[in-house]
């Protein structure tokens, strides 16, 4: 006779998953190909998510991560998480087809830097070092316009030319804690710094990590779906510890789930990146369906419905 499975509750945060961004940058690819036919070349992956990329790869996109890859009579489009002002001018010299598949919410950052730098100031961006956000952000600035933090000790060591004419912006899928101690420090040493009216955090980055909070109290594992190389996901593993929860880890998919390690959980909660399809948070649904009595309860702290168009080539018929 076969055992009776254990009880379990799965929270599923909400929201969670795919971004207006993320949505609209797969659908610039997607259209793309329809349009112009494969191949069609994509600077970086499109969003941090390989069944993402693997998925359109196998409809003809080829990625990349430097534009030199790319042949001049195809079609390139960049990523959603933006890219320095250099590639796009490359691109337009080459005479190459080129759609930007920033995120438009990116792009009101890019725009911020441009504004702050025309008015004079000098730029401090928080953010991680290496990571193609900050490197298409600082990339819209002469080199040494845009100084970055990564942490509160870093406030303290840098050297900007003029205390007095500084201003922030930040990454988009920073944890909104972290950043709001980076803030206070920059204006506890710069009383002067103009910034926004908090930080350039979106509100996707927001709203997954405020359910993720919610969430914790309730649970004894976290698992949030998506890649290593996804900063977003990444700080809701953060945020999900950062709140109490003594088991938080980060998911590719359901093969990936270390089922010895929650072993004897009652509860546990699922949320994904904002680049991580809904169809593998199903999968991780299903794996703990063969192994557990499963009883989901939906935490919702917020609704979305941002959507963002396509740009307007690829509205117009080929
Ligand atoms: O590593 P990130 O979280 O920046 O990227 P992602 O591709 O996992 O999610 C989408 C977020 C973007 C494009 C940055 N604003
Ligand atoms: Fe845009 Fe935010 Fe999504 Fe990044 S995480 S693509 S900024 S909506």
């Amino acid at each position: 006779m076969e055992h009776a499975k254990p009880p379990l509750t799965l929270y599923l945060a909400a929201p969670r998953g795919f971004c207006a961004g993320v949505d609209r940058a797969i659908k610039i690819v997607e259209m793309a190909l329809q349009k112009w036919g494969a191949p069609v070349y994509v600077r970086h992956e499109i969003v941090h998510n390989k069944f993402v990329v693997d998925g359109l790869r196998e409809k003809g996109a080829v990625f990349v991560e430097e534009l030199d890859e790319c042949p001049d009579d195809r079609p390139v489009i960049f990523s959603a998480h933006g890219v320095p002002k250099s590639v796009p001018a490359e691109a337009q010299r080459r005479n190459m087809i080129h759609v930007d598949a920033t995120c438009p919410l990116v792009t009101k950052v890019h725009v911020e830097a441009a504004r702050h730098h025309e008015e004079g100031l000098q730029l401090v961006m928080i953010g991680h070092a290496g990571h193609p956000e900050v490197l298409g952000t600082m990339g819209q600035l002469p080199e040494g316009e845009v100084i970055l933090v990564e942490t509160v000790e870093d406030v303290a060591a840098i050297t900007p030319r003029d205390p007095d004419r500084l201003a922030f912006i930040t990454q988009t899928t920073l944890s909104v804690d972290d950043t709001a101690a980076i803030v206070e420090a920059l204006q506890a040493r710069f009383p002067r710094i103009i910034g926004p009216a908090k930080e350039d955090i979106c509100y996707a980055t927001t709203n997954r990590q405020a359910a993720v909070k919610a969430v914790a109290p309730k649970i004894d594992a976290l698992l949030v779906i998506g890649a290593p190389n996804s900063s977003n996901s990444k700080r809701l593993v953060e945020v999900g510890r950062a709140a109490g929860c003594g088991y938080s880890q980060l998911v590719m998919r359901a093969d990936q789930i270390d089922w010895r390690a929650i072993d004897g959980v009652r509860s546990v909660a699922v949320t994904a990146g904002a680049s991580a399809p809904e169809v593998l948070v199903n999968e991780v649904i299903d794996a703990f369906r063969a192994r557990y009595d499963v009883a989901v309860e939906v935490v919702e702290t917020a609704q979305e419905n941002v959507e963002f168009k396509v740009p307007r080539v690829l509205r117009m018929p080929a």
